[in-house]
């Protein structure tokens, strides 16, 4: 799939539509879900261009893989999930229900998450 570089995520990283930034470096930007499914409810995306955590994975360079799993790392940090637990969620492609064709990962905490929904 081509990445569409006019996707939600890719506005909201052009701050053309606002978000509620939890954390920006060189590789991420981190904002609060618009429907938060838990308490703390944290996406965080790579600011290049990547369709799906599979793509990212395939096709990101060394740097950026590391930029951004160590900001996912620092958001929990900042959010003081470490201690009590979080949860990260990726959706990639069809079957997952991705709506957002811009890789990001979903980070919950704040509550008892229960058990993992299939
Ligand atoms: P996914 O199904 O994994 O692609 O999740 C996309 C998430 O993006 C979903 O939880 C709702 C969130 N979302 C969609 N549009 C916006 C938006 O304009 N602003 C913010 N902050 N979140 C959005």
């Amino acid at each position: 799939m081509a990445y569409d570089p006019n996707n939600i995520f890719a506005r909201i990283l052009r701050k053309e539509i606002p978000s509620r930034t939890v954390y920006e470096d060189d590789f991420v930007l981190a904002f609060h879900d618009i429907a938060p499914q838990a308490p703390i409810h944290v996406l965080v995306i790579p600011k290049g261009p990547y369709v799906s955590i599979a793509d990212f994975g395939a096709t990101a360079s060394p740097e950026e893989i590391t930029g951004f799993w160590r900001a996912v790392s620092k958001v929990a940090e900042d959010e003081s999930l470490t201690q009590e637990g979080f949860r990260l969620i990726s959706n990639s492609g069809p079957n997952s229900g991705q709506e957002v064709p811009h890789f990001h990962v979903h980070l919950f905490g704040g509550k008892s998450l229960g058990p993992l929904l299939t």
